[in-house]
């Protein structure tokens, strides 16, 4: 149990309660959250409820407490278990991360960059200039990548908008010495169009230049976070040319938000033409190459190429897309060069032994808003995969061990949502499969025939249903929506936009334009645009294909690497310190398996060891076993070490492996062992000095 805390703040583990039921659970964490104590441990797992205040528990002393510290040394804390994450890494040379989970506004940035901070702390005692860098730099890349990743939402006026993972590598010394970031779909419809109440992301009620006053006005521009954000980006090592083009862009895009298209006959025009040149000036092109990429559209039919002239409908869709491809490619540029200062120079591991690295992730959590569509599709999705591998590593492995083992065991139910993970990503029949085929047909597909194909497939899925399904449910528009029964919640998402936003196709001619621009800054993020109209043939992969295998691979490199866990818990829709809504986060509690996992982790075994390999290090303490044991097996002679100690009611003997229940046993074994060590050390000595 984690020392120096009363119980008048409740049990700072839940494996402490005396009954394990969803009553007792959520009255400690309730009692927690009103005493101030906003982090609980399940054995290593943390469960964090979001304060909404500003907690004095962060600070350079706090640090100071944790640092090196035991997991149960001290009260429940983020600390810990980037300490964990941190001597586990460094001690035995394994790869780790931290996955911090839970819903949009539950506190996973905040706990993110706490866990960073506290790495940066403790690290690097001897003050070396270039660690000091890197962790500057990796600090300094969350200022930026907020301010154009995030955005406000009805949920959270800070939400992530981009799934974020991020490697720290380490030297042999254990100080950060680089790192590297992954960004996962970022949600760019944002940029044309946000629902009542939201707003586009951070960045552009930041920025200034190429901007009217009036611009300026309605976009309440934000000089002292515009400074901040300008600031870091010098730090890490933009140009100053370079963060000019990242504002020409911004303005770019505002300004496409007010180009209106109209016609005359059968010809498209653009209403506001002076904007033509405005745009071309940011840019950094000439007025009438935008005007004709806003206009036409280049076509190879057979061996000619001729310029199509775009329907109204067709130019607007295509300012749309080139305003959202645009602001995509400068947050991913913004990545790539983040990540080109950051990442790990000059080292050897044949001189400098090897380079271990812990991941944060810090991922958009599950989302329901009023109109769902492809974007909370996809960021669901996301989140039944991560709640899969907590499932993976933390519920099934452990009680298929002690199955395998022949533990006497008593299977622990809890709900395996890999049903709904496969409805999404499966081949031929999952969700993704049924829009990518729709997506590939030649002829045209509207969103309603897509849902048509969902409901021919999935008419029997218990996951999924729709209007034509379930015809009394009135919630569900016919032609548009399908409910996901996700294991956080059900979720009616529109089918409008599906199609469009899975192909995202940009005109070539767009991509020609930008690289053509003289600005090289711009030129060089749209490399693409060098190929001519006849030499783009391979259809791209869709939206949902990248999400998908991005998220594979997301979830391999996390099962590589030892798992330390955040669960965070939000306690009000209303962002409020004091109110702890009972049925909201006995919701969150219930869909995040939280008492599943006090249950496994109560019947677990702390630790486990191979019977071979755990008499090596501890036969000395015992006379039966030391300098070799004369028993049929070595199981037997582990048990005989055991009793011997007095340890039999704390272990349990599996086939292969001796499980045992509490850290303090291995404990006494360690101490047991050192002063062994000791004697024997000194016994040999006098041997040696014939003083014998
Ligand atoms: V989303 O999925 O990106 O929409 P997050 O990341 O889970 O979401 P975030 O960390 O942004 O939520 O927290 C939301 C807000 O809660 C923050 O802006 C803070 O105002 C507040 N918060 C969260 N954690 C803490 C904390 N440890 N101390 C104080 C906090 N305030
Ligand atoms: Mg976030």
């Amino acid at each position: 149990m984690a020392e120096h805390e009363s119980l008048e703040f409740g049990k700072a583990d839940f494996v402490l309660l005396d009954n394990v039921s969803l009553e007792e659970f959520m009255a400690n964490l309730k009692l927690r959250f009103e005493k101030g104590r906003i982090y609980t441990y399940i054995g290593e797992v943390v469960v964090s409820v979001n304060p909404y205040r500003a907690m004095n528990i962060y600070g350079r002393d706090t640090i100071e407490q944790y640092k090196g510290r035991e997991l149960y040394e001290r009260p429940p804390h983020l600390f810990a278990i980037a300490d964990a994450a941190y001597k586990a890494m460094k001690r035995r040379n394994k790869d780790t991360c931290i996955v911090i989970s839970g819903e949009s506004g539950a506190g996973k940035t905040e706990a993110s960059k706490y866990i960073m901070q506290y790495i940066a702390a403790i690290t690097n005692p001897s003050q070396r200039a270039e660690v000091e860098r890197v962790k500057n730099m990796l600090l300094k890349s969350n200022c930026v990548l907020e301010a154009f990743g995030n955005a406000k939402t009805n949920r959270n006026d800070n939400s992530s908008r981009f799934g974020k993972y991020m490697d720290i590598n380490f030297d042999f010394k254990g100080d950060p010495i680089g790192g590297h970031i992954n960004n996962y779909l970022l949600e760019k419809s944002r940029v044309i169009f946000q629902q009542e109440g939201e707003r586009s992301f951070h960045s552009f009620y930041q920025v200034s230049e190429g901007l009217t006053t009036d611009m300026k006005k309605l976009f309440l521009f934000c000089y002292a976070d515009f400074k901040a954000v300008t600031d870091a980006m010098k730090v890490i090592g933009f140009t100053t040319e370079e963060i000019q083009t990242v504002y020409k862009i911004l303005a770019t895009i505002l300004h496409l938000g007010n180009l209106k298209f109209g016609s005359d006959g059968d010809v498209t025009l653009i209403e506001n033409s002076k904007l033509v040149s405005v745009l071309g000036d940011l840019l950094s092109t000439k007025d009438e190459n935008v005007e004709k990429a806003l206009l036409y559209r280049t076509v190879a039919t057979g061996r000619d190429v001729i310029d199509k002239q775009h329907t109204h409908q067709e130019a607007s869709y295509g300012r749309d897309a080139l305003a959202k491809a645009i602001y995509e490619r400068l947050f991913c540029w913004i990545v790539g060069r983040i990540n080109d200062i950051i990442e790990v120079k000059n080292y050897d591991a044949r001189v400098h032994g090897k380079n271990t690295v812990i991941g944060v992730l810090d991922i958009y959590g599950f989302e329901i808003f009023q109109n769902n569509s492809f974007e909370q599709f996809c960021i669901n999705y996301c989140n039944e995969k991560l709640q899969q591998l907590f499932i993976q590593l933390v519920l099934k492995q452990e009680q298929e061990e002690y199955e395998r083992e022949g533990i006497p065991w008593k299977h622990i139910d809890y709900f395996n949502n890999q049903i709904i993970v496969d409805l999404v990503e499966q081949q031929h029949k999952g969700i993704f499969a049924v829009l990518d085929e729709a997506c590939m047909n030649v002829g045209k597909v509207t969103d309603e025939m897509f849902l048509q194909a969902l409901n021919g497939k999935l008419a029997k899925h218990a996951h999924y249903t729709s209007r034509k399904l379930s015809p009394t449910d009135k919630n569900l528009e016919f032609d548009r929506d399908f409910r996901i029964r996700h294991y956080a919640g059900n979720v009616a998402y529109s089918v409008v936009g599906f199609i469009d936003k899975n192909k995202d196709t940009l005109f070539q001619d767009f991509k020609r334009l930008l690289y053509n621009s003289s600005n090289p800054v711009l030129k060089a993020m749209w490399p693409e645009g060098k190929l001519s109209i006849t030499e783009v043939t391979k259809r791209p992969l869709t939206a949902a294909t990248l999400f998908k295998n991005s998220m594979i691979s997301l979830v391999e490199n996390l099962a590589r690497k030892e798992p330390y866990y955040v669960r965070c818990i939000k306690p009000n829709d209303v962002k409020s310190p004091l109110l702890f809504e009972h049925e909201r986060c006995k919701h969150q509690v219930e869909y995040l398996g939280l008492l599943e996992n006090v249950r496994v982790r109560r019947a677990g075994f702390a630790n486990r060891q191979l019977y071979p390999r755990f008499l090596q290090r501890y036969k000395m303490i015992s006379e039966f076993t030391w300098p070799n044991h004369d028993l049929p097996s070595d199981k037997e002679a582990v048990k005989r070490l055991l009793q011997g100690c007095g340890f039999e009611h704390d272990v349990a003997y599996g086939k292969t492996k001796v499980f045992i229940r509490t850290p303090r046993t291995i404990f006494s074994l360690e101490e047991q062992r050192a002063e062994m060590v000791k004697r024997i050390v000194l016994f040999l000595q006098k041997v040696w000095r014939g003083t014998l």
